[in-house]
């Protein structure tokens, strides 16, 4: 494939036991009215490689299911990280753009990054339902990517961060974080692949214009590891037997609409059967 990572979709479901799965995104709290009998929504996420086509497919979600509820990514958030307290638009103060700092200077910035990202997915995570979610017979939740990622995927922020003495502290944060929020039992979706490479260029995000194919080959390799061959360390042995459903997206499917509708009917399958 000379220079290109060969492409490759997995679609991974993460579910947590039956009974964590029963409950509310708040601990505790017992499940909201409307849900279908005791389970609760069907919660998945969206993983994959960097330019993968996450947002791409989410968006081809979005069109084919109105009825769920998807959440994508808030990459914006890191690229204007706003200063405590001025979050309303009249006071709103960016403190930077986070994610070009943590790719200009790894070694400084890729820890807080990752902090930073984990605690805003856990917060996407932990919204309450949404309405539409409350009312529908099966309800279908799903993000584009999550805090499972941050947990499972540390050899990309090695290469990151190969210099520091940081990757101990991130480690243990972030598992500290991770056995918090284990619990919300966010099942997951994961969509990797790798025509990233071509992708990424396509899509010119100034902040990764410096991003190599080795960083990309690398979080394959943890892809891999985590969702195929399963041999990432985990916090419970539960988490191992998720269903994972594997998806090729070597072939654009941005736009050819025969592909759009294989891979779509893959999916209705699947969450069919959770
Ligand atoms: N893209 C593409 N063909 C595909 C999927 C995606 O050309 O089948 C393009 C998409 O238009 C974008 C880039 O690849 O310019 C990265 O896609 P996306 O932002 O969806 O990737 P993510 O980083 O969210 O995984
Ligand atoms: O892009 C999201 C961008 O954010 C991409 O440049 C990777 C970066 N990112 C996201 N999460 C992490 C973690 N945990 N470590 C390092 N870099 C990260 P996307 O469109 O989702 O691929
Ligand atoms: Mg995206």
């Amino acid at each position: 494939m000379g220079g290109m990572i060969a492409g490759r979709l997995y679609l991974r479901l993460l579910r947590a036991s039956s009974k964590s799965m029963a409950k509310s995104p708040l601990e505790g709290v017992p499940p909201s009215r409307g849900l279908h009998a005791g389970r609760g929504p069907r919660r998945l996420s969206i993983e994959g490689n960097i330019a993968v086509g996450k947002s791409t497919f989410v968006k081809l979600l979005t069109k084919t299911y109105p009825e769920w509820h998807v959440a994508t990514e808030p990459v914006a958030t890191w690229q204007t990280v706003q200063a405590a307290g001025t979050q309303s638009a009249c006071t709103a103060r960016s403190l930077g753009n986070l994610l070009d700092m943590m790719y200009q200077e790894p070694a400084r910035w890729c820890y807080t990054f990752q902090t930073f990202s984990f605690m805003s997915r856990l917060k996407v995570q932990l919204e309450p339902f949404p309405e539409k979610l409350l009312e529908a017979k099966k309800a279908v939740q799903i993000f584009e990517r999550s805090v499972y990622s941050d947990r499972s995927l540390p050899a990309g922020s090695d290469y990151m961060a190969s210099s520091t003495s940081r990757l101990l502290p991130r480690a243990c944060a972030l598992s500290t974080c991770f056995s918090a929020s284990r619990r919300q039992g966010a099942r997951r979706l994961l969509l990797v692949a790798q025509v990233c490479l071509k992708r990424l260029h396509l899509r010119a995000r100034e902040e990764e214009k410096g991003i190599e194919l080795a960083y990309l080959e690398q979080l394959h390799a943890q892809h891999e590891a985590w969702l195929v061959r399963k041999t990432t360390p985990l916090h419970s042995e539960a988490l191992l037997n998720i269903p994972v459903l594997v998806l090729d997206v070597n072939d654009d499917f941005s736009e050819e609409v025969t592909k759009q509708e294989e891979l779509m009917k893959r999916v209705n399958t699947f969450v069919k059967n959770l």
